[in-house]
């Protein structure tokens, strides 16, 4: 165990030894005024609710090329043998696959697509880059979800990002329904911060990745929240995409139905909101959980994404 250093200057102090109230950021969600892909209409609903969806981001053709992709990593000795693989507690089963944009070409080439780049400078004012990507995988029958959380908590706690200026991107690989497992969000939550009670163990991401116990609200928090915003779900087919900002309150149930769900999922975040020491006060989590390479992305043309 180790003491936060979130006493003194931290504006969002978390793991803390006895409750705090939830208060409003200081933070927009939308910075600055660059142009970009998203309308402006697209651009106020994400600002009021804190995320966006877009049907159709990929075509049929794109999923598969990225399905084939999540079928030759997946089955890779030598990625097995990394934690860049995380499985399900107590099985055999891939629920996350980290780093993609390292380990593949294809999706290192779907993060430097102009419209898919464009969209998240355009939400966070300046140059971006990748802070984490990962695909994760729901079989169906054996999927398990993530409890209620806001990344920027873990990620300010754990990685040391110091203010919530970096956007999501899920793309569905599968189509999402009300009951596979699909991502619930409660809108217009991400502009409250919960802090969280509870001391950060060293690597906690070796647990809290198959299953987070630590940077959870408290259940009066999670009510408190349904109540004022509401839930709403990420349902669509194959090729849909969510945009969300960091600091959404969001969760996943299990996946009992058959229809198994995987997305790719790439966090940008601005060049200019690089990360810090942990506020929780522990060593920095590994590369792939929060990269240190603040390179920003540049866009290429001829992608097989355009
Ligand atoms: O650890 C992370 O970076 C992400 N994963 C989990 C389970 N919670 C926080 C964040 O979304
Ligand atoms: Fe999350």
């Amino acid at each position: 165990m180790t003491t936060a250093r979130n006493a003194i200057g931290d504006l969002y102090p978390s793991r803390l030894s006895s409750r705090a109230a939830s208060f409003g950021r200081p933070h927009p969600t939308r910075w600055g005024s660059t142009p970009g892909p998203f309308t402006a209409d697209a651009l106020s609903r994400y600002e009021a609710k804190g995320f966006h969806i877009e049907e159709g981001l990929l075509t049929p053709a794109q999923i598969q090329h990225c399905w084939s992709e999540v079928e030759r990593l997946s089955a890779d000795p030598e990625l097995a043998k990394t934690e860049l693989i995380v499985r399900e507690r107590g099985s055999d089963t891939v629920r996350s696959i980290f780093a993609v944009h390292e380990v593949s070409p294809l999706i290192d080439k779907l993060v430097r697509t102009p419209r898919i780049l464009d969209r998240a400078r355009q939400i966070l004012g300046s140059d971006v880059y990748i802070h984490q990507s990962r695909i994760n995988c729901m079989p169906g029958f054996a999927g398990t979800g993530f409890y209620w959380h806001s990344d920027f908590e873990t990620w300010h706690a754990e990685d040391g990002m110091p203010v919530p200026r970096a956007v999501s991107l899920s793309i569905a690989l599968t189509d999402n329904y009300p009951f596979n497992g699909g991502l619930m969000l409660m809108p217009g939550a991400h502009r409250t911060f919960v802090p969280c009670v509870g001391q950060t163990p060293e690597n906690n991401y070796k647990s809290s990745l198959q299953e987070q116990r630590i940077g959870v609200p408290s259940e009066d928090a999670i009510t408190e929240l349904a109540y004022e915003f509401g839930i709403e779900q990420f349902t669509g087919p194959a090729g849909s995409a969510l945009f969300f900002d960091s600091n959404s309150m969001h969760g996943s149930s299990n996946n009992i139905t058959p229809y198994p769900r995987a997305n790719i999922f790439l966090v940008f975040n601005s060049v200019d909101n690089l990360l810090e020491q942990p506020f929780a006060g522990t060593q920095p989590r590994p590369e792939h959980l929060g990269s240190r390479d603040f390179t920003p992305l540049t866009p290429i043309s001829g992608s097989p994404f355009a």
